[in-house]
């Protein structure tokens, strides 16, 4: 038995966040598996809620203890944590400083305007944009506005990098753990594997320690989010054994029992690769659960891709712990902001009759194709829809080539209204011509 109740808990949530079964990703998936999601993405009604909630309950009390008047905290400039704390700050009544890095290589052009940081501009709290880049460890800039609070005059209550290293940083998500097993009694299942995404450490550990008490710290399979998996692994290691102790789960965790995977973080933390955002479409389009580049995306990309190399055995209970984040997707509205993702172009095209090699990636990316094109919309049957975008890879181009003459072939036949030109869109108007047709044309980008 764990000692949680040991310490004082602040209410910011709504109590229990819902576990819900996710049939039509779990089939997406394949491999036999049973994918459920708990929502802390949904657990509170402050700001949107998200996993730093079940945190600060824990260090709530300390700083109304403390009779701090101003909580100062750090994050990149998309941090759902500095929200977070914006939005307890103004649940409570106190100021609330928060320094915003610039954690990510990411430019959008409104990214430093919408989503996490514009919720936490409007919540009154003064939040500083700084150069400094992306670290999840203690950080001057963080001491600058701790000691700008205190020289004027204020009294600050610092929570560092997603209340990670605060001595109270890891009990939150033991109590996520505790909620996990009542709900498993209820639900008469049990889960084998955890999913969660971990960067500076905190929810991963507390989930571990929690786990722990029924021997399966092992079953929550960290996916890093960070690119500094040595140094996101560090911090996980000291909270676990700071929360065990306090907690008085009563014997060590074995380093094996700290399981964090490097393989999704790539590119860079913050920047989505192309599996992550079919990972985040993928969840989109079957189950309406929508999860963002920087964090949930790539644990999905994990869970995904674990899944399929058979990690998860068949019939296993798989709980993707989601854990909020999706505001930060308005930063990234550029990334998004085509409807379909190549693989899918492919399904369509191949529906239609195309013979196109699955085999060539880059040819998938290449493909272009609205929905209404094929057949769904009358008015646009009789238009040849042409799209192609200048490549100086000789081997993309080549392969267009033969697409150009199939689609152009399937097209002249079906009237099904799609030709792919790969180097000659200004050969578009003759094939029109020659069927009769009216051209659309569009530009697509190399890749997602
Ligand atoms: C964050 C963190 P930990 O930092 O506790 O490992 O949690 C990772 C994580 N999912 C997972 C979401 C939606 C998160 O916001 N976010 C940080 C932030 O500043 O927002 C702390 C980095």
């Amino acid at each position: 038995m764990l000692r949680l109740d040991k310490f004082e808990r602040y209410p910011l949530t709504f109590g229990p966040t819902p576990i819900e079964p996710l049939p039509r990703l779990s089939a997406a998936i394949g491999g036999g598996i049973n994918v459920y999601a708990k929502r802390d993405d949904c657990n509170s009604g402050l700001a949107l809620g998200g996993n730093k909630l079940r945190k600060l309950e824990y260090i709530v009390p300390d700083a109304l203890a403390s009779g701090a008047d101003t909580l100062v905290s750090i994050g990149g400039v998309q941090s759902n944590h500095t929200r977070m704390v914006a939005a307890s700050a103004a649940k409570l009544g106190l100021k609330c400083v928060v320094v915003q890095e610039s954690w990510v290589p990411h430019e959008d052009a409104v990214y430093d305007r919408v989503g996490n940081i514009l919720l936490t501009r409007l919540m009154g709290a003064d939040s500083r944009i700084v150069s400094d880049g992306f670290d999840i460890g203690i950080r001057r800039s963080w001491e600058d506005a701790i000691q700008s609070v205190k020289d004027a005059g204020g009294k600050p209550y610092p929570i560092p990098a997603g209340a990670s290293v605060h001595k109270f940083g890891g009990l939150g998500y033991v109590g996520f753990a505790e909620e996990v097993r009542a709900q498993e009694a209820q639900m008469g299942l049990r889960f084998d594997y955890i999913v969660v995404c971990v960067v500076t450490g905190s929810t991963q550990a507390g989930m571990i320690v929690g786990f722990a008490a029924d021997g399966r710290a092992d079953r929550v399979i960290g996916i890093d989010g960070s690119g500094t998996p040595a140094q996101t692994r560090a911090q996980v290691r000291t909270i676990v054994d700071n929360t065990a102790e306090l907690v008085e789960l009563g014997r060590r965790v074995d380093d094996n029992e700290i399981v964090i995977l490097e393989d999704y973080a790539y590119p860079a933390y913050g920047v989505p690769s192309a599996e992550t955002n079919e990972a985040i479409r993928l969840a989109a389009r079957t189950e309406a659960m929508i999860t963002d580049p920087v964090y949930e995306g790539k644990s999905m990309q994990g869970l995904i891709d674990l899944a399929r190399k058979g990690f998860f055995p068949a019939g296993a209970n798989v709980l993707y712990a989601h854990l909020g984040g999706a505001p930060a997707l308005n930063g990234y509205s550029y990334t998004y902001r085509n409807g379909l993702t190549s693989a899918r172009r492919h399904e369509i095209l191949c529906s239609a009759g195309m013979a196109i090699p699955n085999s060539d990636r880059r040819l998938r990316n290449f493909l272009f194709c609205p929905r209404t094109v094929l057949g769904q919309d009358p008015e646009r049957q009789n238009k040849l829809f042409v799209a192609g975008y200048a490549t100086g890879d000789s081997e993309v181009n080549v392969g267009s080539r033969e697409v150009k003459a199939t689609a152009a072939r399937e097209r002249l036949s079906r009237r099904v209204g799609v030709a792919l030109l790969g180097m000659g869109l200004l050969g578009a108007p003759a094939f029109a011509a020659a069927g009769g047709l009216s051209v659309e044309g569009a530009w697509v980008p190399p890749s997602e």
